[in-house]
């Protein structure tokens, strides 16, 4: 999967409102040198909506439709039919939302637009909370992290329910194109973002974006952050076409994931009994995965006749 260049071509501009270090920010840039310039991108209420600006100063070099936080699948399945009655050719139509807006207000909206085979790319960006309003948890906060809505005291330690499988979601629509990606790994992201723009139908991108202030870590260090979580096996980078997994960044052994845990201030509180229960969970995960990518055929095969009475 990995390419050898990236484009040099820059849709963010300088001069956006992203904090140091921002995650989302690096993970668009990229993503849009994937993309290319005919690109028309839809963005909910989010991080996203205060980093790109109002119009008309955007820091995006490609058109902004500002919407609702909940909206983003069909504000996209709106703009797809609206370019196709227009005659535009050759426009990529992209939904840009954070984890709270995709995997809780909009989750409704996302699966209409993969239920109705929408020619459109939704890109989550996962900075694992509502970072804009202030830290609150999201559906894809992981376990035992803390937030501003899951403390950490004499009684509280943090998120008491795992992460949302959002991926696994989005699967179960048959989208025509799924992938994670992490900006950490920026020949992977641009070589995915690419062949999401080549693909037509539904696609959908889950970005790993870390956050210096929301997760407590030091804005120097998020792309060690984001190679961490793919190195411990926490964020595994995999594509799904045609319901055929394949992982594109593949480790005959993980890095212990307490080395990802202790580097941030919202797990500073956990045990190592409690850094134990992440480990067998991430393990779990990666076995999973790989026994996932080694079934023999794809999930939207036709099944066999043989299945069925005469
Ligand atoms: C229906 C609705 N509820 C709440 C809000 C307030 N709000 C604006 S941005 C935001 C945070 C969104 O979080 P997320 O989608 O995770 O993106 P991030 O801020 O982390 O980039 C919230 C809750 C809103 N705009 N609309």
């Amino acid at each position: 999967m990995a390419r050898l260049t990236i484009p040099k071509e820059e849709l963010l501009r300088p001069g956006h409102a992203a904090c140091p270090g921002c995650g989302p920010a690096l993970a668009v840039r990229l993503l849009l040198k994937g993309l290319g310039a005919r690109t028309i991108v839809s963005i909910p209420a989010s991080c996203w909506t205060v980093i790109a600006g109002t119009y008309p100063s955007s820091a995006l070099g490609v058109p902004v439709l500002d919407t609702p936080i909940e909206s983003t699948g069909a504000s996209i399945s709106g703009l797809r039919a609206a370019a196709d009655a227009l005659g535009l050719e050759g426009l990529t139509v992209v939904g840009l939302a954070g984890d709270g807006g995709t995997a809780d207000i909009g989750l409704q909206a996302l699966s209409g637009m993969l239920e109705r085979r929408t020619d459109a790319i939704y890109v989550m960006y996962d900075n694992e909370a509502y970072m804009n309003t202030g830290i609150q948890r999201s559906g894809a906060t992981p376990l035992g992290a803390w937030t501003t809505t899951t403390p950490v005291s004499a009684s509280a330690r943090g998120k008491a329910e795992p992460k949302k499988d959002v991926m696994s979601i989005v699967l179960a629509h048959r989208p025509a194109y799924a992938a994670t990606a992490n900006p950490s790994f920026p020949e992977d992201l641009v070589a995915k973002a690419e062949k999401a723009r080549a693909v037509h139908g539904a696609r959908f991108l889950h970005l790993f974006t870390p956050c210096p202030p929301g997760w407590k870590f030091d804005s120097a260090d998020s792309v060690a952050m984001g190679r961490l979580a793919t190195e411990t096996g926490l964020f595994p980078l995999y594509e799904v076409e045609d319901g055929r997994l394949k992982i594109t960044r593949r480790y005959s052994r993980l890095k212990p994931v307490g080395e990802y845990l202790s580097r941030q201030g919202r797990y500073s509180h956990l045990t190592p009994q409690e850094v134990d229960a992440v480990q067998a969970e991430v393990l779990r995960g990666w076995v999973g995965l790989l026994r996932r990518e080694a079934e023999a055929g794809p999930a939207h095969d036709a099944p066999s006749a043989s299945l069925l009475t005469r």
